[in-house]
């Protein structure tokens, strides 16, 4: 038998994210070295996360939250130990100025002389209640290039930079699979984690998200607490019309990552916008809005918050909300007119 030659089709390609990291800074210099650096560390802690999501539910065998396991270690509410091992696997080669992330009130910075050039911004584990009922969940980031001459005095400002700013977002999404999805702004990749060699391994070459969608995601529970125009748009989509292809299908995790993952992948729109609980919209503009409409904007989608790009907003604070209307551009163009009372 001839051996195998590297044009045989079944040499099929395994493209690991690290190797599509180095494709990408050879391809467009302009991704910064320390950008790669940094996305590096973002999916080795994926991977020190998805240990412990994917064995979540023997909680009761290793020690209930709060408690000592077996091993008399200390058992942590799993978005508490996914926050620290991304602080710990970014912050120990000392390569970020600053960072924001949703289970810290404020900014972490790094010791004066482990200080590189850019802010992460991050969700550790968006979804978490879903755990319990093996839900899926993910982790949701957004890096960007500090303002502050001297990356040894970066402050807040360095954050709260608008979403149209972002050098490089991405999620990882913890369900019947582990995917991790990435921009640096040259397109949008997803790769699929294989366990049995530790890798994440390229799933989804340029992703690009249907023009107009079959799916809407909706809490339609909080119905008595809409707008007029958000009420007539899920009408809308419910109403009989070959043509326009509705009604369209509802498809609703209540898991942000799993509900805007689907969405990006066959096409869908997602919308949560301000509710009489949530005057200013209940998801998080700098770690859940930003990042995921880099993403969906480089995938061909479509991001605002019913009247602005989520992008163009000018952040005041680290933790502030924004309604958020995400997916397929047309969908995302049509919930805008309802919105607006153009429909
Ligand atoms: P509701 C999860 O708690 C979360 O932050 C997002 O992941 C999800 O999209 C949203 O809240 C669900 O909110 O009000 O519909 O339960």
């Amino acid at each position: 038998m001839d051996p195998i030659t590297l044009n045989d089709p079944a040499m099929n390609k395994l493209t690991t994210i690290e190797s599509h990291f180095l494709q990408q800074q050879k391809l467009y210099p302009e991704v910064n070295a320390e950008v790669i650096d940094l996305l590096h560390d973002v999916a080795f802690a994926a991977k020190l996360v998805r240990r412990e999501v994917v064995r979540a539910g023997l909680a009761d065998i290793l020690g209930l939250t709060g408690s000592t396991n077996v091993q008399g270690e200390e058992v942590k509410k799993l978005d508490l130990f996914a926050n620290e091992k991304i602080i710990c696997a970014i912050g120990q080669h000392g390569r970020f100025a600053i960072m924001g992330s949703e289970e810290n009130d404020s900014i972490i910075i790094p010791p004066k002389n482990e200080t590189g050039n850019y802010a992460l911004l991050f969700d550790p584990l968006d979804g978490s209640s879903n755990i319990d009922v093996n839900v899926s969940v993910g982790t949701i980031f957004s890096i960007y290039r500090i303002k502050s001459e001297d990356p040894g005095n970066a402050s807040l400002a360095d954050c709260l930079q608008s979403g149209a700013e972002q050098v490089a977002a991405g999620y990882v999404i913890y369900g019947s699979s582990v995917v991790m999805v990435y921009t640096t702004g040259h397109g949008v990749h997803g790769f699929t984690y294989d366990p049995t060699i530790g890798e994440f391994l390229l799933s989804h070459e340029n992703i690009i998200t249907p023009e107009r969608g079959k799916y809407y995601s909706a809490n339609e529970g909080s119905w008595a607490q809409l707008n007029d125009g958000t009420k007539r748009f899920l009408d809308y989509l419910k109403e009989e019309d070959a043509e326009t292809g509705r009604p369209y299908s509802t498809r609703y995790i209540g898991s942000l990552v799993a509900d805007f993952h689907r969405n990006l992948l066959t096409g869908g729109v997602f919308v949560y916008p301000a509710t009489k609980k949530h005057k200013q919209g209940k998801l998080r503009l700098m770690y859940e809005a930003n990042p995921l409409s880099f993403i969906c904007e480089q995938a061909g989608g479509r991001a605002t918050d019913g009247e602005r790009r989520i992008l163009d907003i000018v952040p005041e604070e680290l933790h502030q909300r924004t309604p958020l209307y995400i997916g397929s551009k047309e969908d995302v163009l049509v919930a805008e007119e309802f919105e607006q009372g153009k429909r």
